[in-house]
């Protein structure tokens, strides 16, 4: 019988470092399974599955729950999904795990890199731009994040390298069995 499939959700700021330690996590993963790993990388998501959203509250519901339902597909046939969307809101956060809790593991990691080091490392200059009011509703600085109460994990993007912070991650999977 297949193993038991499983998400990675991580959750967080725009520039915490989310997908760099998601694909940190993948390397070290692509070491310990055999199993499929399929990465629903945020700008890929944007572009097909949620091809004309926006950032009001409705369209990254509708994002996220939409990650949630692929996510949910993939862990029911025994892989592994991996996703890494800013995910600000917890009702949204919920209704994904609830999908995904149907056939699989939910692992919500949350990248709890402070606001601070974001915008001071402004990698794509979008928080500079959110301040000088040229883009709206950016999480952080015009809307909210909801800071995960009880994710299954949480690394600080600025507390290590992420490869370290990686290793966190598959630690919790070897506990939990999924490895
Ligand atoms: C937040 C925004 C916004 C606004 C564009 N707020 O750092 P990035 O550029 O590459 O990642 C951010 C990405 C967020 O998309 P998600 O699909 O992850 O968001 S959500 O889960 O809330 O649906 C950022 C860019 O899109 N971006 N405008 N207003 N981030």
């Amino acid at each position: 019988r297949a193993p038991r499939g499983f998400a990675l959700f991580f959750t967080g700021l725009s520039g915490a470092g989310k997908s760099t330690i998601a694909q940190a996590v993948v390397a070290q993963l692509l070491e310990h399974t055999s199993r499929a790993v399929t990465v629903l990388d945020g700008d890929e998501v944007r572009k097909h599955l949620s091809r004309g959203l926006g950032f009001s509250r409705e369209d990254r519901a509708a994002n996220v729950t939409r990650i949630g339902y692929v996510a949910s597909e993939i862990v029911r046939h025994g892989g592994v999904a991996v996703c890494a969307p800013i995910a600000p809101y917890a009702d949204a956060r919920a209704e994904a795990r609830g999908l995904v809790e149907a056939h699989g593991d939910f692992i919500e990691i949350h990248v709890s890199t402070p606001l601070e080091v974001c915008e001071e490392r402004d990698r794509k200059g979008l928080y500079a731009q959110a301040r000088a009011g040229k883009i709206a509703q950016f999480t952080g600085i015009s809307d909210p994040y909801e800071v995960p109460e009880q994710p299954e994990i949480r690394v600080d993007g600025s507390g290590a390298a992420p490869a370290v912070l990686a290793g966190h991650v598959l630690g919790l999977l070897k506990d939990r069995g999924l490895l």
